[in-house]
């Protein structure tokens, strides 16, 4: 027997200024909600300097390391965490390829954006960077742990 077991994972979710200030919050939440994922987390900031180079500081030699930085840190962010199985392959399906020109139609860089500078959204690209993003922008007390009870009140 082949199978595959699933495993149920947490994905950071960052909608970036840009994403935020053309109004694509709402449109971003509902993708991940009608997929059936779980928010867990969410919260606006406007992000340090020192909180995005250690965020990315896996891209810290790309030449547009700077440029993305100081961009990102003009801020309004959102970050969030997000729940469910198998999400951040699936996580990366919904958002799109780097590159919105290389994004197909459907994902969210396809569908909302031209620039690979401006695209909009940062999802997790591991569950280990995953762990990592999650425990450098939350605190422990900033996850909801909560369960679904609309079956004992929508008929
Ligand atoms: P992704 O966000 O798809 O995981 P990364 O981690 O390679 O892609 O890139 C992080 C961010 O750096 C991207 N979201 C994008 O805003 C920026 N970036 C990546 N490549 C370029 C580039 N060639 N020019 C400008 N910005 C870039």
């Amino acid at each position: 027997y082949f199978f595959t077991i699933f495993i149920i994972s947490l994905l950071f979710i960052m909608i970036k200024p840009d994403g935020v200030q053309r109004g694509l919050c709402g449109v971003i939440i509902k993708r991940f909600e009608r997929k059936g994922y779980k928010l867990i987390g969410l919260k606006m900031l406007n992000p340090t300097e020192e909180i995005l180079k250690e965020h990315y500081k896996d891209l810290a030699d790309k030449p547009f390391f700077k440029k993305l930085v100081n961009y990102i840190s003009q801020g309004p962010v959102i970050a969030m965490v997000w729940e469910g199985v198998d999400i951040v392959k699936q996580g990366r399906r919904i958002i799109g390829e780097t590159n919105p020109l290389d994004s197909a139609v459907g994902t969210i860089r396809g569908d909302f954006g031209l620039e690979v500078g401006r695209n909009i959204i940062h999802g997790s690209d591991s569950v280990a960077s995953a762990n990592r993003e999650i425990n450098l922008w939350f605190k422990a007390d900033e996850l909801i742990q909560w369960k679904n009870h609309s079956t004992e009140w929508i008929y």
